[in-house]
């Protein structure tokens, strides 16, 4: 006997709460409908021309403090000498930013080995105090040459899984670690973070090229270099070594960012890392010596918590187990730092060996560039504007960087390549101009200012940077200040070649996977990288309601991913759903990164 199958009934989001006469009206956008993939060559090959204009004749000042830019009064930051400099893992803080980096994933075999590779590895370990020198005399150069200064650098960092640290060191030192996140692991919290719960799903992790449950990584070796051949030798010399110690290879990863004008943009298009928090710290105690350089002058109030406009500062114990934390009832001030375990009564936080140390989130995202552009096409086409305008109100920003909050009708390469201003924007009120410390050859900061937002007509809730970062509103947490404890160094880069910019993608370009390969770190994995992505990105009610976040955003239910966006135009809010994915986790992990001296030290000895 035939049974009527149920036609399954098509439900919109519970959250959109779509009742009464003011029901949003649902868009259902065609992804691979003729129209938009007739469209998509061309705005494939738009896309490549937007690259920020960095402002003429000016040298960013060498990075040698300014004691002009120390605040009467201020609390004292801490200074870190040269011992705990040549600690401090230099990917962390300052960061790599180097154009080829590559990632080597190893599970650990005979652990006495495994400690000698460590022993062998450990000074080649690039140090904040290496980075730093490097950037200040290429900063330097670069004053005094008036051009890019033609040196080269390579560097090496390393961090370890919670299994790892437990056959290295011992179980007691591996639950020391108070972060949840990163004792259970990336796998184990991969369907807390939104990521497919169905075996079948690309991106579900048991398919993950590194990372899933039966292929997790213990050691990461993060390798960087300005130049592709030194990155290849030393890759090689590490794994080598690598290999006759009896660790295993399960994956690795090359990285470079893209060519050209889209230097420092993402797979779809995008400039990225043009926001970033200011670590606050000094590395003398001269005056003005600080490891972010400020540039607002202290007669303006925002000097207190800004480096530059619209980069905030942020307690160094933010990133750095054991250091002074960001305190959650004020934007200045510190709070103490989280004690080591134990001793008693401080709550159990770390080993002490591990002060210093910051943990790392690895997720290699993939991103379907066609699905992300054709969805914006036929979306834009659909609403009446163009196609590149709904695709930055997507993101926050147009594909120069320049912030659709200061440039609302249009890109702005200016705008984008002037980093005194392309930062510089709140959401709740008008923004008003900062005064600045003198810098050579810059006349400021004429563009138009932002004017406030609150309805996020301009640049929407759901927007990725508004989602991510929400500035000066108000959040589901409390007051803006409470955002700051959320914030993330991000040290991420492409991997795969480039579709943007390519006028007619042949069929072997189109079927090549790219993506990201995100970084980031912190002194939580659970209060910063996974609040940020389970609190806010992937719901569509917080921070405000306004829909998921499209560029991270994630929603499983039993399986079924679709999500939505409440854009807003002339006529209203439209309901869009959001029914394919372009970014999909395909790997990945939760590491620390340990002090320097506890890779010998500890963790080999
Ligand atoms: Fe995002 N994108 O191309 O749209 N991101 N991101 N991100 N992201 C940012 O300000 C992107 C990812 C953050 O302070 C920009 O540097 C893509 C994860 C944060 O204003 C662009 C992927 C997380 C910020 C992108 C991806 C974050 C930020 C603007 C994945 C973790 C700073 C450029 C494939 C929570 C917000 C910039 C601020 C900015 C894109 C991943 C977080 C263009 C494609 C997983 C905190």
């Amino acid at each position: 006997m035939k049974t009527k199958r149920k036609k399954k009934r098509k439900t919109l989001p519970k959250e959109a709460a779509m009742k009464g006469p003011n029901a949003l009206q649902p868009l259902e956008i065609p992804i691979h409908s003729p129209a938009s993939t007739a469209k998509f060559s061309g705005v494939l090959a738009e896309l490549g021309k937007f690259e920020p204009k960095l402002p003429k004749g000016i040298l960013i000042p060498a990075l040698t403090g300014d004691p002009g830019a120390e605040i009467p009064d201020a609390e004292p930051e801490p200074v870190y000498d040269l011992r705990a400099r040549s600690n401090i893992q230099g990917n962390t803080i300052p960061g790599f930013n180097k154009d080829h980096q590559h990632f080597v994933f190893f599970r650990l075999g005979n652990i006495r080995r495994a400690k000698a590779w460590l022993r062998w590895i450990a000074p080649l370990i690039s140090s904040m105090e290496e980075v730093l020198a490097w950037v200040r005399a290429f900063r330097a150069m670069r004053l005094r040459l008036g051009a890019e200064p033609p040196t080269c650098a390579a560097w090496v960092n390393i961090a370890f899984s919670r299994r790892a640290i437990e056959l290295l060191v011992d179980k007691a030192a591996a639950a020391a670690f108070g972060d949840q996140s990163f004792r259970q692991g990336l796998a184990a919290r991969s369907t807390y973070l939104g990521d497919p719960s169905k075996a079948t799903h690309p991106g579900h992790r048991r398919k993950w090229v590194v990372g899933g449950p039966r292929n997790e990584a213990d050691v990461l070796v993060i390798v960087a270099a300005d130049d592709p051949e030194d990155l290849v030798t030393l890759v090689h010399t590490i794994k080598l070594r690598a290999a006759a110690s009896n660790l295993r290879l399960l994956f690795e990863q090359r990285c470079d960012t893209l060519p050209g004008p889209l230097h420092g943009h993402e797979h779809f298009g995008f400039k990225d890392g043009v926001s970033q928090p200011g670590v606050r710290g000094k590395i003398s105690a001269a005056r003005g010596d600080f490891i972010t350089p400020r540039y607002i002058d202290h007669t303006d109030a925002r000097a207190r918590i800004f480096a530059k406009p619209g980069q905030l500062l942020l307690w160094p114990g933010q990133f750095l187990l054991g250091e002074p934390r960001q305190h959650p009832e004020h934007p200045y001030n510190s709070a103490p730092a989280a004690a080591p375990s134990p001793p008693a009564p401080a709550p159990r936080n770390y080993p002490a060996w591990a002060a210093l140390g910051s943990y790392l989130v690895c997720r290699r995202l993939r991103q379907d560039v066609p699905a992300f552009w054709k969805f914006a096409i036929g979306a834009a086409s659909a609403l009446g504007i163009p196609a590149q305008k709904f695709a930055s109100m997507l993101v926050g920003r147009w594909p120069s960087g320049a912030p659709i909050m200061r440039t609302p009708g249009a890109d702005n390469a200016a705008l984008a390549g002037d980093e005194w201003a392309n930062n510089h924007f709140i959401f709740n009120d008008a923004t008003r101009p900062s005064v600045l410390r003198p810098i050579a050859g810059y006349a400021g900061d004429a563009f138009p200012q932002a004017a406030q937002d609150m309805l996020a007509n301009v640049c929407p809730h759901f927007a990725h940077i508004r989602k991510t970062n929400p500035r000066d509103i108000a959040t589901d947490l409390g007051k803006p200040h409470d955002s700051m404890l959320r914030m993330i160094l991000r040290r991420g880069i492409p991997f795969g070649m480039p579709l943007v910019g390519v006028k007619k993608p042949s069929k072997k370009l189109l079927s090549q996977e790219r993506g990201l390969m995100f970084i980031c770190y912190g002194s939580t994995i659970e209060e910063q990288f996974e609040f940020l992505t389970r609190r806010w990105a992937n719901s569509p009610i917080q921070p405000n309601f306004g829909g998921h976040d499209p560029i991270i955003g994630q929603r499983d239910r039993r399986g079924a991913r679709t999500r939505f966006i409440a854009f807003p135009t002339a006529a209203g809010t439209r309901l869009i759903r959001l029914k394919s994915e372009w970014v999909i986790p395909t790997g990945g992990g939760y590491f620390f990164s340990p002090p320097i001296e506890a890779i010998a030290g500890v963790l080999g000895a």
